[in-house]
Parts: C-alpha cells; sequence; structure tokens
C-alpha cells in the first residue's frame, strides 16, 4: 500500500476522476462481538444484507451525525459500503485506482468482496490499483471497515481497559492526547484513472543560483508494465506561469531526470512578504511509450524558493523568517474531522484576516485540498506526523512513527509551504529511551528529506529533555498563566524570556514558542481579567508578546504560535466544558476579543518584515 507515488487525482488529456464522496450505508459491529463482520463476511454482500444500516455522509467522522451516543462513542470496528459504476469506456488501455484521502484509525477495503488496501495511522492518502477486480460496464461494490482503537503500539498511543456496565462488560478507550478521537472516512474517495504505463511520482527541488536565475530540478517515476523488448518511456516536461502562459517548453530531451533553468522567477513568498505571494507555477509532466501510444500527462504546482537556517534563524529566499501563527485542528461541529469545502475556505479567510504567516497540523498531518491553499496564499506549514504524547517507547512503536513521516513525506514533499517537519509534540522527552528512539526518527527523517529543518513541539522542561539535539528548530509548549501559576499573569513576562534562552542555551538552535494560551468562554467578561473571561485570554496574550518582543531582541527567538485557532472537541473530561476552549475563534468560526486583539499584533509584525 505505502510503496510508489501518492499524486493528487487529477483530470487531464490522459486521465479520468470520479467522485465516491456521498451518502454510504453504516452499521456498527456488535461491541460485544466486534468481529462479526469480518466470521460472516459481510464484504462479500450488500451491507444492508447483513442487517440493518443507517446512511452516513462521506466525507465526515461519524460521531457526531446522529442521535445516538452508542455511535459518537463506539469503540472498535463499524462498516461502510457503496456501490459505483465503472463506465466501459475505461477498458481501453486504462488502470483503475481507488484512493482514499484519510480513513482513521485503521481500515481495509474490498472491491466486490476481494481485499485491496490495508492502511493504519489514519489522516494520510492511500490507494491501489483495483483495475484486475473491477467490473467495466457494470456495478461494482465497495466496502470499508474501519477501527479506532488506539494501542501502546499505535500512533497515536491509546489504551483499551473494560468497564463494568448495567448490561455487561464492555471495553473502554482512553488516551492522553487532547483531541476528540473522531473516526470513519474523512476526506474524499476518488475513482480515478490512468494509461496502463502511467507517471506515477514527481519529486521536485528547487533552488536560486545568485542573480543568474533560478533552478527546478526534478525527478519522475513511471509504473506500468513495458514488454521486456521495449526501450523505457521519454518524458518531456513544460513550465508554465501562474496565467498558464509557456515559459519553457518540450524540454528534459525525453529523460525522467532534468533541471530547469528559470532566468527571471517569481519566487515563492510567505503571506504579507511580497504583495504577490505563494506565486505557483505549473509543471506539467508528459511521459509517453510511442510504440504503444500511450502518452500521460500531470499538472504538478510547484513554487521556487530556497529553505536554508542555523543556530539562530531560519531563512526563505535568504530572508530571515518569524512565524506569527497559531496550532490549529482539523475540527467543526457535526462534521468532526471531515472535510469540508465551506470550512477550510473559511479558515483560510480567517488566517489571511489576522494576517498570520504559518501554523502548525498539530497533531496530525491535514488534507491535502487544506495544505493547497497553503501553497498558493504562501503560508507556512509546520508539518506534523500523528505522533502526540509519546511514551512506552518500543520497536514496534518506532516503526510505525518512521512509518507515519515516511508517508507524510511521501505526500508533501513538494510543497514550497512546508517548511518544517514536526516529528511529534509533546513526548515524554525526559525519559532515558527518549534520545535514541529520536535520533532514530529524525535520522530517518533526514535520509528522507535533508532539504528541511526538523523541530518537535517539546513540554518537558529544557534541563530534563533528552531530545533537542537531534533537532534543527526548537519548538517549546507553556502554559504561563494558565496550567501553571493560574491566574498570575504577572509570572508570564520572565517565565517565557527564561525558559526561551535556557532552550537556547542548551541546545544552541533557533527557538520559538510553539504553544501558549488559556481556555476561554466565548462571552464570558469578568473584570478585573479572570480566569476563563474574554478579558483573561486578552491580557495573557499581551504579557507573552511584551515577552516575545524582548527575546526577538535577543537574535534567536524564530516565532510565535498561540494555543489555538479554533475551539474543538476533545474526550469527556472534568476540565474540559464541552470541550477544548482555547481558540481565539470560537467552534463556528467567530472572533473572540483575542481574535481582534491577535489580529493587530500579527499586522504589525507584518509591517515590520
Ligand atoms: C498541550 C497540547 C495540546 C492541548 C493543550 C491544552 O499539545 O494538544 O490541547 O496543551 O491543554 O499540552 O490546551
Amino acid at each position: 500500500t505505502n510503496t510508489g507515488g501518492i499524486l493528487y487525482p487529477q483530470e487531464s488529456e490522459s486521465r479520468d476522476v470520479r467522485s465516491l464522496d456521498g451518502i454510504w450505508n453504516f452499521r456498527l459491529s456488535p461491541e460485544t462481538d466486534p468481529l462479526t463482520g469480518f466470521r460472516e463476511r459481510w464484504f462479500q454482500k450488500d451491507l444492508s444484507q447483513t442487517g440493518e444500516t443507517i446512511p452516513m455522509p462521506v466525507p465526515a467522522s461519524y460521531n457526531d451525525v446522529t442521535q445516538d451516543k452508542a455511535i459518537r462513542d463506539h469503540v472498535g470496528l463499524v462498516w461502510y459500503d457503496r456501490t459505483f459504476y465503472v463506465p466501459e469506456a475505461w477498458r481501453q488501455s486504462s488502470l483503475v485506482w481507488l484512493r482514499f484521502g484519510s480513513v482513521h484509525y485503521a481500515a481495509q477495503i474490498w472491491v466486490n468482496g476481494h481485499l485491496v488496501l490495508s492502511h493504519e495511522i489514519g489522516h494520510l492518502p492511500f490507494q491501489a490499483d483495483i483495475t484486475s477486480v473491477v467490473k467495466f460496464g457494470a456495478k461494482n461494490r465497495v466496502t470499508v471497515a474501519v477501527d479506532n482503537i488506539l494501542l501502546q503500539t499505535s500512533v497515536p498511543q491509546g489504551h483499551v481497559s473494560e468497564v463494568t456496565t448495567d448490561n455487561g462488560t464492555r471495553i473502554t478507550q482512553s488516551y492522553t492526547f487532547d483531541f476528540f478521537n473522531y473516526a470513519g472516512i474523512h476526506r474524499p474517495v476518488y475513482l480515478y484513472t490512468t494509461p496502463s504505463i502511467y507517471i506515477d511520482d514527481i519529486s521536485v527541488h528547487t533552488g536560486v543560483r545568485g542573480d543568474t536565475g533560478s533552478i527546478i530540478k526534478y525527478n519522475i517515476t513511471y509504473g506500468g508494465l513495458l514488454r521486456a523488448t521495449s526501450q523505457g518511456p521519454a518524458c518531456y516536461v513544460d513550465l508554465l506561469d501562474r496565467d498558464g502562459n509557456y515559459i519553457i517548453r518540450d524540454a528534459g530531451s525525453g529523460r525522467l531526470q532534468g533541471e530547469l533553468e528559470v532566468p527571471v522567477a517569481r519566487l515563492w513568498w510567505p503571506y504579507l512578504m511580497d504583495s504577490e505571494p505563494g506565486y505557483m507555477y505549473t509543471l506539467q509532466v508528459r511521459l509517453s511509450a510511442q510504440q504503444w501510444g500511450i502518452e500521460d500527462i500531470y499538472r504538478l504546482p510547484v513554487g521556487i524558493r530556497t529553505v536554508e537556517w542555523n543556530n539562530t534563524s531560519i531563512l526563505i529566499n535568504g530572508r530571515p523568517i518569524y512565524l506569527r501563527g497559531f496550532g490549529r485542528h482539523e475540527d467543526s461541529d457535526l462534521r468532526g474531522k471531515g472535510l469540508d469545502y465551506a470550512l477550510i475556505v473559511k479558515d483560510n479567510n480567517l488566517i489571511k484576516w489576522v494576517g498570520a504567516n504559518s501554523y502548525r497540523t498539530s497533531h496530525y498531518p491535514y488534507a491535502e485540498e487544506i495544505m493547497d491553499f497553503a501553497d498558493r496564499e504562501g503560508i507556512i506549514v509546520i508539518d506534523e506526523c500523528p505522533s502526540v504524547d509519546t511514551e512506552n517507547y518500543s520497536p514496534a512503536l518506532l516503526e510505525k512513527h518512521k512509518d507515519s513521516l515516511s508517508q507524510l513525506i511521501r505526500r508533501d514533499k513538494n510543497r514550497p509551504s512546508v517548511i518544517f517537519w514536526s516529528i511529534a509534540n509533546e513526548a515524554r522527552t525526559h525519559l532515558s529511551d527518549a534520545d535514541s528512539y529520536f535520533r532514530a526518527v529524525a535520522d530517518h527523517v533526514r535520509r528522507l528529506d535533508s532539504t528541511r529543518p526538523i523541530t518537535m513541539a517539546l513540554a518537558r522542561g529544557s534541563g530534563e529533555d533528552r531530545t533537542g539535539q537531534h533537532l534543527d528548530v526548537i519548538g517549546f509548549n507553556r502554559y504561563n498563566g494558565w496550567y501553571s501559576n493560574t491566574g498570575r499573569t504577572d509570572t508570564i513576562h520572565n517565565n517565557v524570556i527564561a525558559e526561551a534562552a535556557s532552550w537556547h542555551h542548551k541546545y544552541n538552535k533557533p527557538v520559538m514558542m510553539m504553544e501558549y494560551g488559556a481556555d476561554t468562554l466565548a462571552g464570558l467578561h469578568l473584570y478585573p481579567d479572570y480566569v476563563w473571561s474574554e478579558e483573561y485570554q486578552v491580557e495573557i496574550m499581551a504579557r507573552h508578546f511584551e515577552a516575545f518582543d524582548k527575546l526577538r531582541t535577543q537574535g534567536f527567538f524564530v516565532g510565535e504560535m498561540i494555543w489555538n485557532f479554533a475551539d474543538f472537541k476533545t474526550a469527556q473530561t472534568i476540565t474540559r466544558v464541552g470541550g477544548n476552549k482555547k481558540g481565539i475563534f470560537t467552534r463556528n468560526r467567530q472572533p473572540k476579543a483575542s481574535a481582534h486583539h491577535l489580529r493587530r499584533r500579527y499586522w504589525a509584525l507584518a509591517g515590520e518584515l
């Protein structure tokens, strides 16, 4: 499943794309006999023949769309299916692919009763060539089994235990991370075609060469069967500007690797650092196997920029950057973590309205459709894998953790917006195993991509940390005035400065504040400022801003990210009132007083750049 490329499905002269989104059939596995569906082979018939099904939207989390608590809180397997037609016309020299943008947490997929895909870790796309099992010119069925159980060897980790209920013993899921373990088919499902010899993957690296211009290095891999006697396919590339004008035509002399020189390139700049941030070219790749009359065309958006870093700063196109952003979540009412186009456009508009230039994909990879906005708008992304609150380090966990990063880098390696890889959030970095574990993770990432710095959101103190030496940039999370010294906003300024300095002193790396904040109930006004009120959130921020401004004069402090962009749902606990309320926007994206306060700062910072 995880070998080869994972290019986003795209229509072209040689490719067709159909969406399988919509209303699917759905049913739970009985909690008392979770494996029934496998034993009775539910994937070999229509789900509705196995028992009662209900309609379920795709994409969406299944948790919040019904009136049934048993569905919201279900632990274990659920089943989905639907039917679809494959046109007769696709039989001619086409391969048929099935691709899921994300199914959380683990999934098995059958087409017409044949197992075609297994995937674990959620949040990342997976696909298969299903040509040999589809019926052309006929009705087909796709069945999906989804398991939301998190164990000590899953990424992220969780615990399953038993609880005695009024109706007997049940299993119950717990986890320490602070967001709801939404599950289901979270992102679009596509059926698409390629020719039988096809562009499997494209990798680009961009650079700027002194004053002479820019370069785009590319590497193309192809898939499909060629007869032993035939020569490999020929590859040609074109470069088009944002308006669709050809800048370079027919380059590459047929080879799969090459380098394009772009004499007066428009560089990809972060939001508000240029009048046209996020400038994207299109690399048009044409692969042809002429003896078979086959040509495949794929158009990859490409931004030209460089990333460099040293002990004190990160530079884009040679200019130091200061990050002003947030931690975020994929989270909304009703949909949970399901992709929603209205929501992603709204979020993109809010990010620009606030004047932020960056965010971290806390605490897992976000949808490709969201990342596309970051590329086009010039938003800097700290791209995080789904490892959160890691404890109990083990070889099995390490393999899965590395796998999540392999999949993430495979998916996002070409995105100009991705400037950092974040390898974890709030791992137990004081434990003695943390050193070798995170060395292995960081080495793995550097082997896959040495062109971007590695960071992590650290929460243990700098004194006890055992992992910072493996990172390029230190990010720390600290809730001064909230979890520590609650109510004492007069402790924030000095503590923030002292902690940032201690990280820099210990590791001699650039440092940023990756999380700070306060839970705030929108509409609660208490003055003088008092915890949970809008006034308190603003006061906490104001004290942090003073500290950040002081730190910025010291030469190693590279950014601030408030926690969180918007309120979000969590597991049920006594410290969360309807979820985590540290958003500067409410869950339905209305500003708290803090959003206006942050906006004034971020626009002022942008003006300075
Ligand atoms: C940090 C976590 C984040 C939480 C936040 C909080 O990284 O996921 O939501 O604290 O408690 O520890 O609000």
